[in-house]
Parts: C-alpha cells; structure tokens; sequence
C-alpha cells in the first residue's frame, strides 16, 4: 500500500486468481460455509480493499474471479465464465451490490459479443477486448452508456416480473428504487429480430403513481409508450432492434431526470448524428440543445418537451480535423457523448512507424524488411455495411522477388470474408520510386467488421508504405 497506492497512485490493482475457487452450498459463513474458499482469499480480499481505502479514497480492488465473499471487497472478473465456474445470472441476482466485469480476458474474447450481450443483460461492467463482431460490440457499449447509472444503481432481478414467452428474445429486470428514483429498466437482446414479442412488467413498485414508459433501440431512437397496465402488469413488445431497453420512471433523482443520447454515423461528406432526449420528469419543460461535432462547430436547438415526454432529431454535422467525439449539452451540462471512430487511424504511421527521411507524408512509414515467412500489419478499418469507399496509400519496394502487396479484409456472418486487393504496379519499372497505390470496393450489407493488412511476406525486398487515404464514395 505504501508503494503503489500511496507512492505510485495505483488505485485499482489487479489480484491474480483471487477469487477463482469453486462455488459453495450456501456461502453462509455464520455456518462455516465460506463458499470453499481457499488460501484465506476472503480475509486477504478484505484486509486489502480496508487498508486500500485507507491509502486512498478512490482505492477499488479488482480480482480475477467473482467468488461470492471476495467480490463483497473486490470487483469481481467473470469473463472465466465458459469455465463453468460461475452463473453470472445467480450471483447478480443474490448479490446485486457486487460489481462484476464481463467480456474478454482468460478467454471470454472467443465469444465476445456474447459475454458483452450478457454483460447488458445482467447490469456488469465491460471487460473490453475487440475481437469477433467489433461494430455490433462498439455499438452495445456505446448504446448502455445512456443507461450506464440507471443500470448500476439499480438492483439486478433476472426475470423476475416479468413475463416473456419468446425464448428467441432474452430480457431482465432491473429496479432502482432508492436515492430519490423509482424505476424499473428492462435491458432486451433479440438478435433474430423478432417482432412484436410480447411483454409484460410488473409495476407493482410505482403504487399507483404515474409514470413515464420509453422504449430506447440500439439504432438510435427513443419511444414514449403510454402506460397500459392490466393485471398488474404494463403490457408492451419488445422492438426488432438487436438491442434495447424499456424504462419505467415514476421518479427520477434531479439531476438525472432528462436522459439524452446520440447515435453516430459516418456519411460520405459528413457525421450523421441522432440525437434523443427523454424527459423523466412528470412536468412539461424547454431546453436548449447543442450538439458539438468532430468539426469543432455544433448546432443548437430549442426543444419542448411535454411531461415524460421524447424528442428525437438528426443532425448533419461536419466532419472535421478534430478527435471525433460528438458531444450533447442541455440545461448547461453534458448529457451524451459518442465517438465517431476514424475510417483507419495512425494512417500515415506517424504514431508508431518507422522513421524515414524520405516519408511522402510526416517524418515516419510503415516499414518491413525481408523476411522469410509471413510479415504483415494489420489495422482496423471503420467500414459502414453496403459502403462505397476509396482506398489510397504510397508503397515503395526494392523489387518483386515476395508477396508485395495490401488487402482489405471485410468479415461477414458465418466466418465468411471478402476482400479488395492493393496491388503495386505489374509494370514498374524504377524501384527507388514511391508509387500510387489504390483500390475502389464496396462492403457486403451483412459486414460484421473489417481490416486493412498490408503485407511483405516471403520476400527478398525492403518494403514501405505509408499515406494512407480511406475516402467513403457513398
Ligand atoms: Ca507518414
């Protein structure tokens, strides 16, 4: 504690393999039963998150596992789920207080978007690690992060209060009913699209006092719904969207009563940005708002919105030099932020090239000596399914004796692939030369992600790239 905490600022340290022991009967230490913990992890887990936060108010202990008595002191890791050693389900449900991480390491990033869908499900945290169906992952995480403190203050239900006969939707139940709100949000996965799936809410909790019903989808919409309620239950159907969230609110604390967000999408000459607002307030109420582009420059608004009322709007924003974040503000706060990832970045290899005195573009190029076997960079490409794009860069090669060349790599359902081709000239005469490279292609409708690799393998040449130019046509 003293060197890394109090000397070094280390707040959040990572404990190997705690908490990785097996489950319990009970995990009812007044009975002896500690939930088979082995190696006095519970007491270590204990005395390190007291003396921690002693060191430091912000001190947080993360573990390995999600053991139920150590994840009582330590953020609990459960991407070793497909070990079978924890049901995520039972312990949120059992311990809705422990935060839990989900997603990619020891493994998990075989089925990333799916511990990332479960990760939604249960209200855990992202244990991030882009592999499998980047866009379809970058696109769940920035859609919760609206809902980010609905989902983690509130207790995790499972399904309880709810009713749901499709089995091909999955959704839980989630309340939050301290702290100044009372409210119940519903987190749905229906990856088949089904339509008009039937369901039910229990709205017991709300006594009777109004409240506001708004359907949120991954693609960018908010949806007030009035509030029909037989039997006790708010009878509704869960949208096709791959993803969404119904939110009840009867109240919501003062600061927290006007949800917003905003869903990006790159355009040929500019940022498409829609934009929504939920009131959660049961009165009527104007606001100002701004949405600040990647350009810099923003556009402004005046909206009014009625009691539990919705607004949603696009918004043509230009693209800029800048970092890509688009920002929402209403009554003089940011409310959303997203990012609008660049087509490819470091495409000029400035960032983490090799330094060049004669770089056609910055002081540094993609650079490869020859090499006997595979060689190769990879980078992610930003492509938007069923796009039209132009791709542009200088190669350099002292000869044609390897595989010399550059590819896109676009991944569909199913492990499926296509690819576009980045050749140098057949006909090349003067090999000290930089030359134009390019390639025009077009991106399947079902792309799930995409790559751009550029290649010196089994070659006897010296090979550079650099300047790359991604441009989307339509
Ligand atoms: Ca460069």
């Amino acid at each position: 504690m003293d060197l890394y905490v109090r000397q070094w600022a280390c707040d959040t340290p990572y404990e190997d393999v705690m908490g990785c022991s097996s489950v319990g009967r009970s995990f009812d230490a007044s009975r002896g039963d500690h939930g088979h913990i082995r190696n006095g992890e519970w007491d270590m887990a204990k005395r390190l998150a007291e003396s921690g936060r002693k060191a430091s108010p912000d001190f947080a202990l993360l573990a390995e596992g999600s053991g139920e008595l150590v994840s009582r002191w330590a953020m609990g890791m459960t991407s070793n789920r497909h070990y079978g050693w924890r049901d995520l389900r039972a312990h949120r449900l059992a311990h809705p207080d422990h935060i839990l991480f989900l997603g990619g390491s020891n493994g998990g990033y075989h089925e990333m978007l799916h511990n990332c869908e479960l990760a939604y499900l249960c209200g855990a945290r992202f244990d991030l690690i882009m592999a499998g169906d980047v866009f379809a992952i970058r696109k769940l995480v920035r859609f919760r992060v609206a809902l980010n403190r609905w989902a983690a203050r509130a207790a995790y239900r499972d399904t309880l209060g709810l009713e749901l006969d499709d089995s091909r939707v999955l959704a839980t139940r989630h309340e939050r009913l301290a702290g100044g709100a009372r409210g119940v949000l519903v987190t749905a996965v229906n990856r088949e699209g089904v339509k008009d799936a039937p369901l039910g809410v229990a709205v017991a909790v709300f006594e009777g006092k109004p409240f506001g019903a708004f359907w949120l989808d991954e693609d960018g919409g908010a949806r007030r719904i009035e509030p029909a309620v037989t039997g006790g239950l708010l009878r509704t159907a869960v949208p096709p969207a791959g993803l969404s969230a119904l939110l009840l609110v009867a109240e919501a604390p003062k600061d927290e009563d006007l949800l917003g967000g905003v869903v990006l999408a790159r355009k040929p000459n500019a940022c498409e940005a829609r934009a929504w607002l939920c009131n959660l307030a049961p009165r009527a109420r104007d606001i100002e708002l701004r949405l600040d582009g990647p350009a810099g420059n923003g556009e402004t608004r005046r909206v009014r919105l009625e009691p539990f009322g919705v607004f949603n709007a696009a918004f043509a924003l230009p693209l800029g030099p800048g970092d890509g974040y688009v920002r929402l503000h209403a009554e003089g706060r940011e409310l959303a932020v997203s990012y609008l990832y660049p087509l490819l970045a470091d495409p000029s290899y400035e960032a983490k090239g090799t330094e060049a005195p004669d770089a056609p573009d910055g002081r540094r190029v993609l650079h490869f000596g020859p090499r006997k076997g595979w060689q190769g960079h990879g980078a992610a490409l930003e492509l938007a399914p069923g796009g039209k794009y132009l791709i542009q860069a200088k190669g350099r090669r002292t000869g044609t004796k390897g595989a010399i060349h550059g590819l896109v790599i676009m991944e569909r359902p199913n492990g499926k692939k296509e690819y576009a081709g980045i050749h140098f000239p057949k006909d090349q005469q003067d090999f000290a030369a930089w030359v134009d490279l390019r390639a025009e292609f077009k991106a399947p409708g079902d792309l799930t992600g995409a790559s751009l690799y550029l290649y010196n393998s089994d070659s006897e040449e010296t090979v550079d790239y650099d300047a790359v130019r991604v441009e989307m046509l339509e």
